[in-house]
């Protein structure tokens, strides 16, 4: 198939998501086409069917704010024109879902068919799209897409709950490579943070209000009082960050590892033993799943999609919003043997595999032919 890709390039879950999945269907010898504002910052290395559509937003003193919905849709008409697409799937409904609608709108006037396909990844649900300022057009958005995805079963409901959506959702659940993921102990790496005997409790994160990153610190400071060799690791970079680094300067940092922003976070999961992701929504976790493959048990709040991803007093616990006490306590229960640490590491070991990729695309690429079909026939 020929296969168009919007998305966005940062480290955002819904972007990380999107790129993988290109990868994995190139390597199926679809021809993928990723339409963005920027290279996808996972999409490190080359491939030979696989084609980047730069969108370019016209500068002009008259825009306070340029208008990138138009410049995408104008970029997908040009690359629909040239290249073909069998189909095109958006990424993230704001505002990819309405820059695809006005492309089939345009496309149509010219006799030309595209299906559209909108998986929904989560703040595009729970946070942004229902905004006033943008909820009429997404909910019309998603209803004129060909096909809808969400993420976990909790999106579906969530979506379902907060828009009138007549589209039949389909839920496939995010993915991961095990080649990428899993766990290479690496023992040189961890004595650059700290002895081999410490314990690493590890953080990874766009470092957004909803992530929740003071609560990471506070719940580690309850477990380092009582175990000195408990060291934290923060992964990732965004607004909170400064706040949260001001504050550890302030107090006491010296257990405290901020690593920005990474690429094959893998190897930094392996040397750790406990993940932890406080937040206040999270429609799945990705980065939990990927924690979860490298051996990492996880402690987590019980927000929307997490419990079907981390399995309570299984793959870890979960815990209420804000509950910093419950996860120090959920933390210490894991490491405080090897031997129950060793149990809780394998089961999440396990547990991740039915998330592999190999399980997971094929059910994108059996969804896009029954959507392809389906739009054809209408
Ligand atoms: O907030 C983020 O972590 C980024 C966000 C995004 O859309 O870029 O991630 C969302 O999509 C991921 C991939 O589907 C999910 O695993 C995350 O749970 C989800 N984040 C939230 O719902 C907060």
């Amino acid at each position: 198939m020929n296969i168009g890709i919007v998305c966005y390039p940062t480290y955002g879950g819904s972007g990380v998501l999107a790129t993988e999945l290109g990868i994995a269907l190139s390597k199926k010898d679809h021809e993928i086409h990723f339409i963005s504002s920027s290279l996808p910052a996972r999409l490190d290395s080359y491939y030979s069917n696989i084609h980047f559509h730069e969108v370019r937003n016209m500068v002009y003193p008259l825009f306070e704010y340029t208008p990138y919905e138009t410049a995408l849709a104008s970029k997908i008409v040009d690359v629909m024109t040239y290249e073909k697409l069998d189909v095109l799937h958006v990424h993230y409904a704001v505002p990819h879902a309405s820059s695809a609608y006005m492309t089939k709108q345009i496309l149509k006037s010219k006799g030309i068919h595209l299906p559209v396909i909108t998986t929904l990844h989560g703040t595009d649900i729970t946070l942004v799209g229902n905004d006033p300022s943008y909820a009429p057009v997404v909910e019309f958005s998603i209803n004129m897409s060909d096909g809808v995805t969400a993420v976990s079963k909790s999106l579906k409901k969530d979506t379902l709950y907060r828009f009138n959506v007549k589209k039949e959702i389909q839920v496939i659940d995010n993915f991961i490579d095990k080649t990428k993921f899993q766990r290479t102990f690496d023992i040189d790496l961890k004595k650059r943070y700290g002895e081999p005997d410490d314990i690493f409790i590890v953080h990874v994160s766009n470092f957004r209000p909803v992530k929740r990153v003071m609560d990471v610190i506070k719940a580690w400071e309850i477990v380092n009082a009582i175990n000195p060799k408990v060291k934290l690791i923060m992964i990732g970079d965004g607004p909170e960050r400064q706040k949260t680094e001001d504050y550890c300067r302030e107090g006491n940092c010296g257990s405290i590892h901020f690593l920005g922003k990474r690429d094959g976070i893998g190897k930094f999961l392996s040397i750790c033993d406990v993940f932890l992701l406080p937040s206040e929504k999270e429609s799945f976790g990705l980065a939990a799943l990927e924690a979860m493959a490298c051996g990492v048990p996880v402690v987590s709040s019980n927000r929307g999609g997490l419990p079907e991803v981390n399995i309570n007093g299984e793959t870890g616990y979960t815990y209420d919003l804000g509950d910093i006490k419950g996860m120090a306590e959920g933390i210490q229960a894991i490491i405080k043997d090897k031997e129950i640490w060793s149990e809780f590491s394998d089961r999440c070991i396990k547990h991740s595999m039915q998330y592999d990729i190999n399980n997971i695309v094929p059910q994108y690429e059996r969804y896009y032919k029954k959507i392809i079909n389906q739009s054809n026939v209408d």
